[in-house]
């Protein structure tokens, strides 16, 4: 295929006329609503008076728990989650009533009228007290290989510690909204910035007690989600949605950054304990691995967070006898949720901070330690996957002559010796991510295609853009089957009317999905013109086959004679006159995925996405504070529908996962509440924090077995090579004290308190 570089938004991103929910017009009568949160993390609610803000003249109506018709519930996997919780305030920040008005200004006034009569409870804040309480949303989850006591007891070394990782804000740019209308009839078109349209009109549904059929949900584009918008956006849909349906006007709903920070989940924290058994090479025998997660409020994905986090406790590496375990726990802190890679960056983190233990204790070179334990083709996974084709040893090779790797070490080493105020570090970090759903029946997709009568196309598919061109793949993909510019083919906003029962854009499966129902469409609207070009052709003097008819260059032509062509609207419009259909469905499901969770067994993936990256950090042993000097990433990726797209990807994922083990910082006080609620206490990375040396090889592989046109996945699998930063910041800072105990996230002031 010609790479071209194309992409859909950019343009408009540059020139800001891409458009986004609230971005239009208020509608007439519009009501802006606001909330009144809860104002601790855990109590008995006794009593809710709303009587004086409802009295203010221009307050429309106050809507608590008893205006809802239907259910009081929004839970998706388990029904733990009620719109408005009318006995127990589970979380600070939890929306008790909402208050719509004319005027936002009003609306924000009358809800500090609001008064609320509570008893406190105490609040579990902790992994380890909720853990110790039991509060888990299911009983622990185990996956396991091998005999691991048997395994742990030969080993010639064994090491164990604990290794916790902290929670992350999404800082999407657009924060959490929704415009609700009313129509016709009952019915309720939501216009929302949801990752899953899907589970917003089933939710919806409930809590309304109306047929999915009344509600439209539509998503034109998301300013970012990241996993934020996969699950959290159904309350604050259904919040729009009740307001509209109870009093018939428009009702948006736009919360200011501090309410979105306050009030809406972030990435897992996740705390874990682990034992390690290796030989003298440091080739791994036995692991032995409990992860606890702090899941937040409600179950919210939380149990498939902790799922693809046991998933990926192994990373790149293949380990004979391993029992993972792992619990989520129930906390008082709003409902932690997706997160660019929803629980494998978690897991992923131990794996490789036991590898680095192990590397310390034997003096083992970290970046060969690695290359000695990864995958091998052919080997299995702690769940019984094999690993079809492994290529992880290769880019480590590539990752060490890109890198200089010696040389770099060289340097490295001879800096430290030079230098009394500080100290440079390199870190290393293989992947190996699980390309899926792990819950098997999400992976489905349908595309809706429409040819009009001058042969532009419009299509429709479940793939919900949010930055990640999810629509200019799928653009590519149609354009590649039927031969047209991409200028020909116009992607249209996620629709329920026009694509029903959407999975969620997630699992960095969107293009896989979505391009591939989109290609089903294609393939068959193509199918349906063949017969009318064959037709065509024959009227110019070709007698052409079914099979030899192409589509290229916005025109058709047959392969025995390509000088007799047909443009590509004159077939369309030919179509139409014969009373041809000019429009398809494609519906696709990822084939031979099977998981059987009692035993922890089966194939969870389609494939696998590899790679690897390596950073060279200095700190500075006076401030704490870190630079990151270089960065080479090695990252396969199958045959690439768009490299331009794929690198903006890894470049963006790099970025935010350094954000997440360097500055970003979420502290919270004693009663949970969080400190951080705004871009004045919450730095993430910039472009400032981005290093001027990243370099990023691209390797094609010829993975037929992948996906659309044999391309990989890249939404979430870069987001592992950011840990290399954390590691090299702690090789800096064993440089100085081999004992130190570096913190999660390295801040400054992690870095001075593991040099003391
Ligand atoms: N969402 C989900 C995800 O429901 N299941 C998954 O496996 C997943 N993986 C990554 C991101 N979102
Ligand atoms: Mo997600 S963490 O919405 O793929």
């Amino acid at each position: 295929m010609k790479k071209q570089p194309f992409h859909i938004s950019g343009k408009l991103h540059l020139t800001g006329t891409s458009r986004f929910i609230a971005d239009e017009a208020p509608l007439a009568g519009m009501l802006h609503a606001k909330f009144f949160y809860a104002p601790v993390a855990h109590a008995k609610v006794l009593e809710l008076d709303i009587s004086k803000a409802a009295a203010i003249p221009g307050v429309e109506r106050v809507v608590t728990a008893a205006d809802i018709p239907g259910d009081n519930q929004i839970g998706h996997v388990i029904k733990d989650e009620p719109l408005f919780p009318e006995q127990e305030i589970m979380y600070l920040g939890q929306p008790l009533a909402m208050v719509l008005a004319s005027d936002e200004l009003l609306a924000e006034d009358a809800a500090k009228l609001i008064r609320l009569e509570y008893e406190e409870l105490p609040p579990l804040l902790e992994i380890d007290a909720a853990d110790a309480k039991g509060e888990w949303y299911i009983p622990e989850r185990k996956i396991e290989i091998g005999e691991v006591a048997k395994a742990l007891a030969e080993a010639a070394f064994t090491l164990q510690g604990v290794t916790e990782s902290a929670a992350q804000e999404h800082f999407y740019m657009e924060s959490q909204r929704c415009r609700a209308v009313p129509g016709e009839g009952r019915t309720l078109t939501l216009y929302t910035a949801t990752q899953s349209t899907m589970e917003v009109q089933e939710v919806m549904s409930h809590v309304l007690e109306i047929p999915s059929h009344h509600i439209i949900v539509d998503v034109p584009r998301l300013g970012g989600a990241f996993g934020g918008k996969e699950r959290s956006a159904t309350l604050w849909a259904c919040l729009a949605g009740l307001g509209a349906f109870l009093t018939q006007k428009p009702v948006q709903v736009l919360l200011t950054r501090e309410e979105d920070m306050r009030s809406t989940g972030k990435r897992h924290p996740f705390k874990s304990s682990w034992k390690v058994g290796f030989d003298a090479s440091g080739r791994i025998s036995a692991l032995d691995i409990e992860l606890l997660s702090n899941g937040g409020a409600y179950a919210d994905l939380s149990i498939a967070i902790l799922e693809r986090a046991l998933f990926h406790a192994d990373n790149a590496y293949h380990i004979a006898n391993a029992r993972i375990r792992g619990r989520a726990c129930r906390t008082n802190l709003p409902p932690n949720t997706a997160f660019r890679g929803f629980g494998a960056p978690q897991g992923v983190f131990v794996i490789e901070a036991i590898m680095e233990r192990i590397a310390r204790k034997l003096g083992l070179d970290p970046l060969e330690l690695r290359q000695n334990n990864v995958y091998r083709s052919g080997d299995l996974t702690p769940y019984g996957q094999p690993v079809r084709e492994s290529n992880l040893r290769e880019l480590l090779d590539k990752l060490r002559r890109n890198s200089s790797y010696d040389k770099l070490k060289e340097e490295v080493q001879a800096f430290n010796s030079d230098h009394e105020f500080a100290r440079q570090g390199l870190g290393i970090v293989p992947v190996k991510f699980g390309i899926s759903f792990t819950t098997a029946l999400l992976n489905q997709a349908s595309a809706l295609l429409w040819v009009y009568i001058d042969g532009s196309v419009s299509l429709t598919t479940g793939g919900v853009e949010m930055g990640q061109e999810v629509s200019t793949k799928c653009a590519l993909v149609v354009s590649r089957v039927l031969g047209l510019p991409l200028q020909r083919i116009r992607v249209e906003s996620n629709n329920s009317q026009r694509v029903g029962n959407a999975s969620p854009t997630a699992a960095s499966t969107g293009s896989d999905l979505n391009g591939n129902a989109a290609r089903i469409a294609a393939e068959k609207l193509r199918d349906q013109l063949i017969p009318v070009a064959r037709e065509m052709l024959a009227r110019q003097g070709v007698d052409c086959g079914a099979g030899e008819i192409r589509f290229e260059d916005n025109q058709v032509w047959c392969v025995s004679d390509p000088d007799q062509r047909v443009e590509f609207a004159a077939l369309v419009r030919e179509a139409y006159n014969a009373r041809v259909p000019l429009a398809a469905y494609g519906y696709y499901r990822t084939p031979g995925l099977h998981f059987d969770r009692e035993r922890g067994q089966g194939n969870p993936f389609h494939y696998y996405v590899c790679g690897c990256a390596l950073a060279q950090v200095e700190i500075d042993l006076l401030s704490g504070e870190h630079r990151v000097l270089k960065t080479f990433i090695v990252h396969e990726n199958g045959n690439s529908l768009s490299e331009e797209i794929d690198r903006g990807q890894i470049i963006g994922a790099f970025v935010q996962s350094a954000g997440w083990c360097t500055i970003e910082e979420l502290p919270q006080d004693e009663t949970g509440r969080y400190l951080a609620v705004n871009p004045s206490t919450y730095k993430i990375p910039t472009v400032r924090e981005t290093p001027i040396h990243l370099e990023v090889e691209i390797v094609p592989a010829g993975a037929e077995y992948a996906s659309v046109f044999g391309s990989k996945a890249t939404g979430e699998p870069p987001y592992i090579y950011g840990l290399a930063i954390w590691f090299a910041i702690q090789n800096a800072v064993w440089s100085v004290n081999p004992a130190a105990e570096l913190r999660f996230p390295a801040t400054p002031e992690a870095v001075l308190l593991a040099l003391e």
